[in-house]
């Protein structure tokens, strides 16, 4: 019986790096394979297979890969019956309605009637339908940002990360439509020795995914504000507590969310902590 899970991941382009750097803090290496369609995994039982992004969903809805790492807008668009396992927490984008710049849009019903330019016709049909307004939809491959400028669409529907190439195209966004980020996708009918390997898999992603967002924190308290300082660190349970050498200081070892984190250590230093170290955590299992 065979004992490994099949991966499928991007061959080359946005997602590929950090899909390796992902399974890499999960103690799985891959070579890269040069130029061929399979590579080997060291420190997992798995094979992984180098695709074409849009390529990742049929594959993993046939079986022929039992998981797979993509952009949840591909995924969508695609819309092959697979599920989806998780978000991953990069390759963050959104998908968007962006008009030239000298367009007032008024909302969305500005659209009604006008051509919209997109490479992700599927999105932006259901919704499209969903706001019940018929638009025309031209499908184009690259490069959407331009055909505006052209004369050939009235708007786009693309994918926008810093914003740039709308900017340089004379665009502006106007409606985010969908946020998107890498998922994990696995196939519907796995067996149970291949379920099992997709939880360990899950559970290394989660340590790694948790580490991701909380950092270590490091400070000294003065005796007399100890226990306002504890008060403002929401750690795992509780922090940990030294004694200094310095009498009446203590050393406070916790954990903070990286969504508190500016806040927490503002009010740190205004309640007199001192010496304040922030370390990046490795691997977190709670
Ligand atoms: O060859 P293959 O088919 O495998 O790759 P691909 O060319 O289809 O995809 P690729 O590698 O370009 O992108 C893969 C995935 O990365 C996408 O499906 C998204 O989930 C995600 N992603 C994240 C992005 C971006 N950010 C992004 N900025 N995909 C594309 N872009 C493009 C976008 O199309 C637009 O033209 O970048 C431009 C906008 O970027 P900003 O920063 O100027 O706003
Ligand atoms: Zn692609």
């Amino acid at each position: 019986m065979n004992t490994k899970i099949t991966l499928a991941i991007q061959k080359s382009g946005r997602l590929n790096q950090g899909t390796i750097e992902l399974l890499s803090r999960c103690g799985i290496k891959v070579s890269n394979g040069g130029n061929h369609l399979k590579a080997l995994a060291e420190g997992f039982p798995m094979e992984v297979l180098l695709l074409r992004d849009d390529d990742i969903p049929q594959y993993v809805a046939d079986g022929v890969a039992d998981i797979g790492i993509l952009g949840l807008n591909e995924v969508l668009e695609k819309g092959k019956d697979v599920e989806i396992v998780r978000k991953l927490g990069f390759s963050r984008c959104r998908l968007s309605i962006a008009v030239p710049s000298a367009v007032s849009y008024t909302g969305r019903e500005w659209l009604s009637g006008k051509r919209i330019a997109t490479s992700y016709p599927e999105i932006l049909r259901s919704f499209l339908k969903e706001n019940s307004l018929d638009a025309e939809i031209h499908t184009i491959s690259g490069s959407v940002e331009i055909t505006p400028g052209i004369g050939m669409a009235d708007a786009i529907f693309e994918i926008v990360s810093s914003g740039g190439t709308l900017l340089s195209n004379n665009l502006k966004e106007v409606d985010v439509i969908m946020k998107s980020e890498a998922v994990l996708i696995a196939n519907k009918n796995l067996n149970q020795t291949k379920i099992e390997l997709l939880k360990k898999l899950e559970f290394r992603i989660e340590a790694v995914r948790k580490a991701q967002r909380n950092k270590y924190i490091l400070l000294n308290a003065p005796k007399n504000r100890l226990n306002e300082i504890i008060g403002l660190i929401p750690g795992m349970k509780s922090p940990t507590i030294l004694p200094l050498a310095q009498e009446g200081w203590f050393s406070l070892h916790s954990v903070v969310n990286e969504d508190d984190f500016w806040e927490v250590i503002g009010k740190l230093k205004d309640a007199g902590a001192e010496g304040i170290l922030v370390v990046p955590i490795e691997k977190m299992v709670i």
